[in-house]
């Protein structure tokens, strides 16, 4: 008579290798404490999953956006004087409300927005959220790709915030993080020591699952990215740079290629993941640089430097910059540490 053969009275299971962490969501990782970090406090916990909520509702009307007449412009102009559209005005509605509707969240600060927004109720809450809900407005209608750039800040006390609680330095952010919407939606989130960590939706289960662990910044790449149609307006520094980077050297790998796609979020994850250099800096136009300090640049410095890249305004670090107003602009230079240091060279003469 054939022997029946004996269950194993336990399974054993292996833990998948990184590349297959498909179990892996946003939302494990953070609960998990896998980021690290000190301040990972429930509250802590529950306003990064309160972005990650943002993130998947603004990628469902960012993917639909052809569909419901959710393209072109509002008709308004923002504090920046800029063209409000209609994509901008319901990522910011989005963010308002998700944050406004937890208590962790004291106030945020939003590109869209002169004042900050106090959430009455919350003035216990121990963050403050600082947001561009859409960036690179000019690139919706053509369907290329778009982000929200986000930072995260400490709130001392219990009264109700005001503008000056949110003029803390870079480097005192908790977390920082942006989501691109391109030929896929991808969440990228850093606290810092903890590391650079990019997740990608998947809009079949809905959540943004592990994909790039620990992103680091190569020391040094082959590209670089800046307006070039600004060329007659930069001083004669970036100019010189500028040609420099050009410039036929076998040995230091020159000339670069230009890369350039017009949204922060984008050009800044290439960035992120090839090395190269990115440079929005001040010029004849914008005499004290375009991009916004308290939620593009410093969102991005922090991620930057978390992955062993630099930023600066080609003069000094971001993250040091003392901020004196809500929507203060600085130059911005970024990327791999090495490129970023010959444009600091060239900045000071030395090139
Ligand atoms: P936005 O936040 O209103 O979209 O503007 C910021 C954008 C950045 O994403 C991008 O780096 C820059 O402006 C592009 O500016 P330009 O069109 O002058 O090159
Ligand atoms: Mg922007």
């Amino acid at each position: 008579m054939a022997s029946t053969p004996e269950k194993p009275a336990t399974l054993s299971w292996t833990p998948p290798t990184p590349r297959s962490r498909v179990g892996i969501t946003l939302e494990t990782y953070i609960l998990d404490g896998m980021m690290g970090s000190p301040a990972a406090t429930g509250t802590f916990t529950s306003v990064l999953n309160t972005l990650s909520l943002g993130a998947k509702l603004i990628t469902a009307h960012v993917r639909r956006a052809g569909l419901a007449n959710l393209l072109g412009l509002t008709g308004q102009t923002n504090i920046q004087g800029e063209q409000v559209a209609k994509l901008d005005e319901e990522a910011n509605e989005i963010l308002l409300t998700v944050f406004g509707s937890r208590h962790h969240c004291a106030a945020v600060a939003t590109e869209e927005m002169e004042q900050i927004v106090a959430f009455p109720k919350h003035d216990k809450g121990k963050y403050l959220v600082v947001f561009d809900p859409l960036d690179g407005s000019s690139n919706i209608d053509c369907n290329a790709s778009i982000g929200t750039i986000f930072g995260v800040l400490r709130k001392a006390g219990d009264q109700a915030a005001t503008e000056g609680d949110f003029f803390q330095k870079g480097r005192d952010l908790v977390a920082a993080g942006y989501v691109l919407y391109g030929s896929s939606t991808m969440l990228v989130i850093t606290t810092g020591k903890s590391g650079v960590h990019g997740f990608t939706y998947d809009p079949t289960v809905g959540e943004f699952l592990l994909s790039h662990e620990n992103i680091r910044t190569p020391q040094k790449g082959n590209t670089y990215s800046i307006n070039e149609g600004n060329a007659s307006r930069w001083t004669d520094d970036v100019t010189r740079w500028n040609q420099w980077i050009k410039g036929e050297d076998k040995e230091s790998g020159r000339p670069y290629g230009q890369r350039y796609i017009g949204t922060l979020v984008a050009d800044a994850h290439r960035t992120l993941l090839k090395g190269g250099v990115f440079a929005y800096p001040a010029d004849k136009k914008s005499p004290t640089g375009k991009l916004r300090l308290l939620y593009e640049a410093n969102p991005f410095a922090f991620i930057l430097e978390a992955a062993g890249g630099k930023a600066s305004t080609g003069r000094e670090r971001i993250l040091d910059i003392q901020p004196t107003a809500l929507h203060q602009r600085v130059p911005l230079v970024l990327g791999s540490y090495e490129d970023v240091d010959a444009y600091e060279q060239f900045m000071r003469g030395e090139r």
